[in-house]
């Protein structure tokens, strides 16, 4: 299964790589951020394919922290839709997860996390915003932007599925 992977650090920008995806959707790019604003590069990791329970397809985003010595598993948690304050319900082949985009939306130091679940919704879908804390990504205070806030065509949109920096 693919894994779009969002390797932040504090001190390097990556090139806005991209790579193509078995359905033919790019991957987010390799960017910087601080989810938890202690100076160490985080990452957010979209894994679109997984599985929860019995139910397939319904995807999350892993985040693990950077540290002084890389990053560390320790400390490590997943999202997707049934994550306590998540609009909507992990449902097969929502795809949750699959352009983790790092963004300090509110310029506090702590990077906030935009995703999307391109299945959700027969396709229409919605960008959600993950907060960044200073216990790093949390999804709790989460929030959503579908079409009706935005003004967008829901057929088929996919929105939140492909973020351009
Ligand atoms: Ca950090
Ligand atoms: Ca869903
Ligand atoms: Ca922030």
């Amino acid at each position: 299964m693919a894994i779009a992977v969002a390797v932040v650090s504090a001190a390097v920008t990556m090139p806005a790589a991209r790579a193509a995806t078995p359905t033919g959707r790019s991957e987010s790019p390799t960017q910087q951020a601080d989810f938890n604003g202690d100076g160490y590069g985080d990452i957010a990791a979209g894994v679109p394919g997984e599985s929860v329970g019995t139910r397939s397809g319904v995807g999350q985003v892993i985040i693990l922290r950077g540290s002084a010595s890389g990053p560390i598993a320790a400390g490590s948690r997943a999202f997707h839709q049934d994550s306590a304050g998540v609009e909507g319900v992990a449902e097969p082949k929502d795809l949750f997860g699959g352009a983790p985009s790092p963004l300090d939306a509110d310029s506090d130091g702590r990077a906030e996390l935009a995703l999307g679940a391109p299945g959700e919704n027969t396709s229409a879908d919605s960008v959600r915003v993950l907060p960044g804390t200073s216990g790093g990504i949390r999804s709790t205070g989460s929030m959503t932007f579908g079409s009706g806030t935005l003004g967008t065509d829901p057929t088929n949109a996919q929105l939140g599925t492909d973020f351009d920096h």
